[in-house]
């Protein structure tokens, strides 16, 4: 690690302004919802894992759904099959199917739940949870996508926008995404420094530890990364 680069990031770090105002959510349109939840997945080393949740919005009557879900197998494996979430099983007994996670690599065919009730689940809720290692580092980003969405109520269709996730595979600490972490990416921090995803100068890429705020967190992240390259 180089210290006085480090040194030059906690001075940005100090002299910027703290950050002010409480960071508001954005709210969900009202119509129905299916997303990957985060969004956006921070930076991991190789071998480490991170969960992403299945998670509807703003649906009425959820009584069975189905998905595919697909990830670039160069960077990412799941390990753990799928967990049934809360939503329906809290409305009554459920059958929750899923394919094996190992059978195809990058792709997980028909997820599916459905509630034994008639009366389905309504509002926002959790409908699994997802495990995935990286096995490499690429460059920027790399998608969790969800496709082929079935979700209806016991007798209709429910139509509903789907949104998948972002992971970033990069070393740790990596915000332009060129495979390594130098000056380059400290004077990104430093620019998104303070910032939340309602600030003009916020930068996902630079939130190395996800938690929505870019802070003296992520540039000791950046910090304990310098000098690594693919
Ligand atoms: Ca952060």
């Amino acid at each position: 690690m180089n210290k006085r680069i480090f040194a030059i990031v906690i001075a940005m770090c100090i002299m910027l302004p703290a950050l002010a105002g409480a960071l508001g959510k954005v709210k969900a349109a009202s119509s129905p919802v299916l997303s990957l939840q985060p969004a956006n997945v921070p930076p991991r080393n190789i071998g480490q894992t991170f969960t992403v949740t299945l998670h509807v919005d703003n649906v009425t009557n959820l009584w069975s759904w189905k998905v595919n879900v697909t990830w670039d197998p160069a960077y990412l494996t799941m390990t753990v099959d799928p967990i049934e979430g809360s939503f329906l099983s809290n409305v009554n007994g459920t059958l929750f199917l899923t394919t094996p996670y190992a059978k195809t690599p990058g792709v997980l065919n028909e997820m599916s739940d459905t509630s034994f009730s008639s009366i389905g689940a309504s509002g926002n809720g959790d409908l699994a949870t997802l495990t995935f290692t990286v096995i490499a580092h690429g460059y920027n980003t790399t998608a969790i996508n969800l496709t082929n969405v079935v979700m209806q109520d016991f007798s209709n269709p429910i139509t509903v926008s789907v949104v998948g996730a972002t992971v970033s595979n990069t070393i740790p600490g990596d915000i332009t995404g060129d495979g390594s972490v130098d000056i380059y990416d400290a004077i990104r921090l430093a620019n998104a420094f303070s910032s939340n995803p309602h600030s003009s100068n916020w930068n996902p890429l630079a939130d190395l530890n996800g938690d929505g705020f870019v802070d003296i967190y992520d540039a000791i992240i950046l910090a304990n990364h310098f000098g690594q390259h693919l």
